[in-house]
C-alpha cells in the first residue's frame, strides 16, 4: 500500500516587529485551515514564525530581544494553533526562538503530529552571520549574537507515515545537512528560511538567492532520496527584502509546486514517500557505493588545508 500524505508549505509575508503574538498566530491558524481544506497531512511553518526577524537589529545586551523568544512551547499565545491542529487532525512544523529555563538561546523547529503532540524538536546547527555590531552593513545578521550553535545534531523522527527530518535556513547550504539525515532514511525534510536578498559580504550574489535557494534543497533532495520543503518568511519585513519562492521539492530533485507570491500562501503537493526507494535502492544505496575510506576529510578537518607548494624542481623525464 503506497504510503502516500498531503504536503503543505504554508508561507508567510512580513512580521513587524511589534505585531502580536496573537496576531501571527491568527494568521498560522488561517493557514492551517486552509490546508485542512486541501487534504494536508502536514504544514510547514517557517523559520521564527512567531515573531520578526529580530537579529536584523544589534542590542547592547544579548538579551535585548528576550521578548521575541518562547520560553516555553506551547504556551498559552501560541496553544490556539496547537488546538485547532488537533481538531483538523493536521500536523506541523514550527520555527521559533528558544530560551531555555536555564538561560541558553537556540533558533529551534519542532515537529507535532496530527494528534498535537511534539515529537520531535530541532536546534538550528549552522548559525551564520556575525556576533557583533557592523554598522557598515545596511542592516545586521546578528543570529550569532542571539543564537548558540546546537551540537545535537540532525534527527529523523517517526511521523507522518514515513521518516521526517528537521532543518533551519542556513543548514539547507550545507550537504552535511541532508547526507546525516540521508544516513537515517529521511523521506521528507522540513526547512524554515529568514534571507535576506541583500547579502552584505557579497552583493554579487544578491541576483542568484532564489537560484542558489532551490539548488541547494534540489540537490539535497536527489542526492538523498528524499522529499524536501523549502518554506520562507518572504516580502519587505521592517525594510528588509526577503526571499520568498517556498517550494515542495520531490526525490528526483524537481520542484512540485512553487509559491507565487512574497506573502502569506499556502502551497501543497502529493507526496508518495515510496518514490524515495527510485533513488535510495539504487544510484544512492548508501551501504552498497559510498567509500567511506575516502571520505576522512570530511569530518576530521573544519577549514580548507591548501597542498604544499612545489619548488619548481627539474622538468619530469
Ligand atoms: N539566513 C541566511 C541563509 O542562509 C543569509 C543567511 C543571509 C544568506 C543573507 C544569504 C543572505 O539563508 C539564515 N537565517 O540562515
Amino acid at each position: 500500500m503506497s504510503r502516500v500524505i498531503t504536503i503543505g508549505a504554508a508561507q508567510l509575508g512580513p512580521i513587524a516587529r511589534d505585531e502580536s503574538r496573537s496576531e501571527v498566530v491568527e494568521r498560522l491558524v488561517g493557514l492551517l485551515d486552509q490546508a485542512a481544506r486541501a487534504g494536508c497531512d502536514v504544514v510547514a511553518f517557517p523559520e521564527m514564525a512567531l515573531t520578526t526577524f529580530f537579529p536584523r537589529w544589534f542590542t547592547p545586551e544579548v538579551d535585548g530581544h528576550d521578548h521575541y523568544f518562547e520560553k516555553s512551547m506551547p504556551n498559552p499565545e501560541v496553544r490556539p494553533l496547537f488546538d485547532e491542529a488537533r481538531r483538523l487532525g493536521v500536523g506541523f512544523s514550527l520555527g521559533y526562538a528558544e530560551l531555555t529555563p536555564d538561560g541558553h538561546r537556540y533558533n529551534t523547529t519542532i515537529l507535532v503530529e496530527r494528534d498535537g503532540r511534539i515529537v520531535g524538536k530541532y536546534r538550528k546547527v549552522h548559525i551564520p552571520g556575525h556576533d557583533e555590531d557592523e554598522p557598515w552593513r545596511p542592516f545586521q545578521h546578528l543570529e550569532r549574537r542571539y543564537f548558540e550553535e546546537s551540537s545535537e545534531g540532525f534527527h529523523v523522527w517517526r511521523a507522518f507515515d514515513g521518516l521526517v527530518g528537521l532543518a533551519t535556513c542556513n543548514d539547507r547550504r550545507w550537504p552535511e545537512t541532508y547526507r546525516e539525515m540521508g544516513l537515517q532514511g529521511v523521506e521528507l525534510i522540513l526547512i524554515g528560511y529568514n534571507t535576506p536578498m541583500f547579502y552584505a559580504p557579497d552583493p554579487g550574489q544578491n541576483a542568484l538567492q532564489g537560484f542558489h535557494n532551490h539548488l541547494v534543497m534540489q540537490a539535497g533532495a536527489y542526492q538523498n532520496g528524499t522529499w524536501v520543503v523549502g518554506v520562507a518568511k518572504g516580502g519587505i519585513e521592517e525594510g528588509v527584502e526577503s526571499l520568498a519562492q517556498s517550494a515542495i521539492i520531490a526525490p528526483s530533485g524537481q520542484i512540485v509546486a512553487q509559491a507565487v507570491t512574497t506573502g502569506d500562501e499556502l502551497i501543497t503537493a502529493r507526496a508518495d514517500l515510496d518514490w524515495c526507494d527510485h533513488y535510495k535502492t539504487t544510484l544512492f544505496n548508501f551501504d552498497r557505493y559510498r567509500r567511506l575510506d575516502q571520505y576522512k576529510r570530511i569530518t576530521t578537518q573544519r577549514g580548507v588545508i591548501l597542498p604544499e607548494a612545489r619548488e619548481p624542481g627539474p622538468e619530469p623525464a
